[in-house]
């Protein structure tokens, strides 16, 4: 093996051939060691820690660094409060009031692709739902609010899925129904209400899940015993109910699967987070294959793990074999392990948590990473390469007062949209846009060693065009993996995992 020494000088040695063929090409963007300098904006964690994907955000208090047009009020730049964070960079953020002055709280988001390729997030607004581009997550921009309708009723629930050019709006207000808008043209900064499907049950939703595999979204909530609200896409624009499943019992959340390989390769496999009643009891895990609409069957009636107070939300990992499950009310923070390798019978596992009393909430798998959004702990980032005992590896807290069990702060988070960045709703603060990642960290693994080396030097010398907006080659964030970005991945380097 190459030491480490020898690695760098592999790289630069990589660097200047690569320079000496291309920097004629090359416009003259001097690394800068500074917020100043940085194309992107500033990094987040304060001037001393230099350009956007040098940072080495630590966990002490620090005053972001504003780049972004939401904190622009009448032309000023508002002084920042401190946000502690580690290993995730602020990037944007849009206070509740930037998206109207008489909205008072923001609870979901959801991200959406353009057919062009153009990154979106929406958020749920007390009064009614923002769209904002983040192509450009530095500088993103509100497109447009879309206020309630005259007839709905307030709430501080909704929720937000996209299924092919559409987003799907739910609230707990009266009247909200399933409301359909087409994002068709929202390249263009317009988007446009198609319609609202009320029936059957309630007109109040708690929650809304889509299959995107199957085309059937599921309807949580809106009243105590509605059981679940199934509805075909197949005309995106006019969702059609199907019927409904296990009536006369709560879900409050739901993720419906479709399984590719394995014992259920072919099924559709709904996880409910269910309990008594819209107030709880008897909280539990309800799973069913919904496969075929006409022929529901339960494979696991509200399987109780330990504890159970309010079963409110979970995810299945990526080989399906792990559900995470959060329960709201339990007192406790930690979030669950379930195996799920047998469907008709679930079993906890273990569980984990940050070591912080913030409650357990909304969470999502992507890859080897665990994204929870904690309240008053805020985004909490645990890295489950080892399923059964995820660590917790990287943070951003929302809510600086403390940490405590109290239903304030960040609601929900969206980390899926392709460019890697991750968007976050916060009850009290709005909409908050963040790369998750280090800088100089190839293979996103959150190390800085020499796995990575290999990779930059292929990077550099095959693939001049980066995506990449939080880890990967691009250092200086300035669009180009080339010799300009060495110096800052030797920095990173150097400083080691
Ligand atoms: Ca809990
Ligand atoms: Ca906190
Ligand atoms: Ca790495
Ligand atoms: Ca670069």
């Amino acid at each position: 093996m190459r030491s480490r020494q020898g690695r760098i000088v592999v790289a630069w040695l990589a660097a200047v051939l690569y320079l000496s063929f291309c920097s004629y090409l090359t416009p003259s963007v001097a690394l800068a060691g500074g917020d100043g300098g940085c194309p992107r904006g500033g990094c987040g964690c304060g001037s001393s820690c230099g350009c956007l994907y040098f940072c080495g955000c630590g966990t002490g208090t620090e005053e972001p660094v504003y780049e972004g047009p939401a904190w622009t009020a009448g032309g000023s730049k508002p002084q920042l409060q401190g946000f502690d964070s580690l290993n995730v960079q602020l990037l944007s953020w849009f206070p509740v009031t930037t998206f109207d002055a008489a909205f008072t709280s923001a609870n979901t988001c959801e991200g959406y692709v353009s057919k062009s390729g153009r990154e979106y997030a929406i958020i749920g607004l007390s009064g009614g739902t923002g769209f904002v581009e983040v192509t450009d997550p530095a500088n993103a921009q509100i497109v447009t609010v879309v206020p309630d309708c005259a007839s709905c009723a307030a709430s501080s629930w909704r929720d937000i899925k996209v299924y092919d050019q559409y987003a799907y709006v739910v609230s707990e207000a009266t009247n909200t129904g399933l409301e359909v808008y087409d994002l068709s043209q929202i390249d263009d900064g317009i988007v446009t209400f198609v319609t609202r499907v009320n029936t059957p049950g309630s007109s109040r939703t708690h929650t809304l899940e889509i299959n995107q595999a199957s085309g059937y979204a599921y309807r949580c909530g809106g009243g105590s015993t509605l059981g679940l609200r199934i509805y075909s896409l197949a005309n995106p624009a006019a969702p059609a109910f199907v019927t409904t499943a296990v009536s006369g019992r709560y879900f409050h959340e739901c993720q419906a699967v479709t399984y590719t390989s394995g014992p259920y390769a072919g099924k559709e496999i709904v996880f409910g987070f269910t309990e008594n009643s819209s107030s709880g009891g008897a909280a539990g895990l309800t799973i069913l294959d919904v496969t075929d609409k006409q022929n529901i069957i339960t494979l696991t009636a509200n399987y109780q793990y330990n504890g159970p107070s309010f079963s409110h939300q979970g995810w299945v990992s990526e080989d399906k074999q792990y559900l995470y499950l959060n329960d709201e009310t339990d007192g406790n923070p930690a979030t669950r392990i379930i195996s799920i390798s047998n469907l008709s019978a679930p079993v906890q596992v273990g569980s984990f948590s940050s070591g912080l009393p913030a409650v357990d909430h909304n969470l999502y798998v992507k890859g080897r990473y665990i994204f929870e959004s904690n309240y008053r702990s805020g985004l909490r980032i645990f890295d489950a390469i080892n399923p059964t005992a995820p660590i917790h590896v990287a943070f951003f807290d929302t809510y600086d007062a403390n940490d405590n069990a109290g239903f304030n702060g960040l609601w929900d988070n969206y980390p899926f949209l392709p460019s890697g960045i991750v968007l976050g709703s916060d009850i009290e603060r709005g909409l908050f846009i963040w790369c998750f990642g280090k800088a100089g960290d190839m293979n996103n693994d959150l190390r800085v060693d020499d796995e990575d080396v290999n990779l930059f030097v292929d990077a550099m010398l095959n693939n001049p065009v980066s995506t990449s907006q939080c880890s990967g080659p691009d250092l200086n964030g300035d669009g180009e993996v080339n010799g300009l970005d060495v110096e800052g991945f030797k920095t990173a380097y150097v400083a080691g995992p």
